[in-house]
């Protein structure tokens, strides 16, 4: 596999969303149980053994040091849960300095960062379009299509990755489907911090 510490490319595109990678890290319905507003259509799912695939991160290789940069590639699945569509858990940097930027490669969804007072920014997210998050904002992205949403993300590799205190909180904002429709809406779970 690729080193870090030297040149490497990859090619964009194909079922991983990347290729080559270095890590693939699977998340299933089972790892987002408490995120999504139905909680007991999540429970009945589960003890039905119902356990979908939400989403998938291929990741380049990294050197996790200060200066250097981590490269993923997120593959969002398309579905919903109740009228809920599928999402990223999301999360805040631990290094709260530092910024992200994604970059739109396939589908289409939107994507929610919410500063430390709750403010929402939300944008798409699909092909042709960059979006740049602002450091000590929380993000989250939203699979609003009926194909699955890709994406690359490039953040500084020291970021770390915080998902207690949004978690705490939760987005002040969701996105349901509504007469066929996304709609972003004010999350009735919100616990201001
Ligand atoms: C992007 C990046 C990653 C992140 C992934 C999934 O690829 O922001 O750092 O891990 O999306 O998001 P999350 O970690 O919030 O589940
Ligand atoms: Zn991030």
């Amino acid at each position: 596999m690729n080193d870090a510490n030297k040149a490497f490319s990859s090619r964009l595109g194909g079922i991983t969303g990347i290729f080559p990678y270095e890590a693939e890290i699977k998340h299933k319905l089972s790892d987002l149980s408490n995120h999504f507003q139905d909680e007991r259509l999540v429970k009945d799912m589960l003890s039905r053994g119902e356990n979908p695939k939400i989403y998938d991160v291929y990741e380049l290789p990294q050197l996790a040091t200060e200066g250097s940069l981590n490269v993923g590639c997120t593959i969002l699945h398309s579905g919903k849960i109740g009228s809920e569509y599928y999402f990223t858990k999301g999360h805040f940097h631990q290094k709260q300095s530092t910024s992200e930027v994604y970059v739109g490669l396939e589908g289409e969804g939107l994507i929610l960062i919410q500063d430390r007072k709750g403010e929402v920014a939300c944008m798409e997210i699909k092909p042709h379009i960059v979006v740049y998050i602002p450091p000590n904002t929380a993000h989250r992205s939203v699979n609003t299509g009926d194909s699955r949403l890709v994406f690359l993300a490039v953040y500084p590799s020291d970021s770390g990755h915080d998902y207690e205190s949004i978690k705490r909180t939760g987005f002040a904002k969701i996105v349901a489907e509504r007469d066929g429709k996304p709609v972003v809406e004010a999350n009735p779970k919100y616990r201001e911090s």
